[in-house]
């Protein structure tokens, strides 16, 4: 049988795209485990077309694990994968806490899988969502023209926070559907109310500049975190790095706008060469015919979708794009479970 593999967070919004991702691709597991927190433990789910009860969180749940994909909060993963990685485990994690830790690679296969080898503390980093949602594509354009510089804004769905991001955009819709709503000011705000959940305004019928909590000279978490994890999977520590992030009433799939400056002067033509044949990437560029990805339309599959490829009318070194991947698939379940995938490819 293969090795054996432990998914922690089952029930949670990319734990349940994990146990689907697992039931699609090549069965190389032998046991899988489900493990989540005490309150979804007895909770019965399909993988692989079985009935799997799901177990709760304990030391002994990871005896005879190989590998074990983590998707949980940040406090949970700090304390729970050091003490699966002790009992011999790899972990693969979701969460933030191990990302910049100089001992732990941060893993995007198509980029940098052979990062993926070295794991000093038996942790693997999967980035977040929205780094995960763009670099594949400009992983491939860095490795022909070397990028020197990033100009980011993110367009980002609610599922990025989680169930109760999805739970709180569609109570909002259902408050706002049919109305003349959106047309003074404050009125989507009062019918919403308190009901703005995880955002810190009303995401239906708007925009909010905002993801993650409050950094240094007010900068967001997320923010912060494209910038260092985007620098650490392609290997430029001092890459400038400049990020906007915005939510959008979205359910999923990210979508950003990419100024990305390079060492030489680029071409269109190459560059679309380049994206249409990088693995993982798709081009979908014809705005003539008015295509050009959407959300709407790359929700659930895997692919980084690009369009709108053009280059930068006052730098002849730069590109502009627009990138949509699905945040819980390539931005979250897809990448954690592609390295998985790796790690165990060494145990074969
Ligand atoms: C978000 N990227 O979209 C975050 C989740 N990690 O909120």
């Amino acid at each position: 049988p293969g090795p054996t593999l432990a998914v922690v967070g089952a029930t949670g919004a990319v734990g349940t795209v994990m146990l689907q991702i697992l039931s699609q691709h090549a069965d190389i597991w032998g046991e899988i485990r489900l493990v989540a927190s005490p309150r979804s433990a007895g909770r019965k789910l399909a993988v692989r077309g079985e009935e799997t009860e799901v177990v709760a969180l304990s030391e002994e749940v990871f005896d005879g694990v190989d590998i074990a994909m983590f998707d949980v909060p940040d406090e949970v993963a700090a304390h729970w994968a050091p003490i699966a990685a002790a009992r011999g485990v790899v972990v693969v994690d979701n969460s933030a806490a191990f990302r910049m830790d100089p001992d732990v690679p941060l893993v995007v296969p198509e980029v940098n899988a052979h990062t993926a080898r070295v794991r000093p503390r038996g942790i693997i980093a999967n980035p977040n969502c929205t780094t995960l949602s763009m670099i594949v594509a400009l992983g491939a354009l860095h490795a022909e023209f070397g990028l020197r510089e990033l100009v980011v804004s993110s367009y980002q769905a609610v599922s990025g926070a989680g169930q109760a991001g999805v739970r709180t955009l569609r109570q909002q819709l259902s408050l706002v559907a049919g109305t003349e709503l959106g047309t003074s000011p404050g009125d989507v705000r009062r019918a919403v109310g308190d009901r703005t959940g995880p955002f810190p305004e009303p995401v239906a019928l708007n925009v909010v500049p905002w993801a993650g909590t409050l950094r240094e000279d007010g900068w967001s978490s997320e923010e912060m975190k494209v910038r260092d994890e985007s620098r650490k999977i392609l290997g430029l520590p001092r890459l400038p790095v400049a990020v906007t992030c915005v939510r959008v009433p979205v359910v999923t799939a990210h979508s950003l706008t990419v100024h990305a400056r390079f060492e030489d002067e680029v071409t269109v033509d190459r560059a679309r060469e380049i994206l249409a044949t990088a693995p993982g990437v798709v081009l979908c560029d014809d705005p003539a015919a008015g295509e050009f990805p959407t959300p709407a339309d790359v929700v659930g599959t895997d692919p980084t979708w690009v369009g709108r490829v053009r280059r930068a009318l006052d730098d002849p070194t730069a590109l502009e794009l627009f990138v949509c991947g699905d945040n819980l698939r390539k931005g979250a379940a897809l990448n954690t479970a592609q390295i998985a995938e790796l790690v165990a490819a060494e145990m074969s």
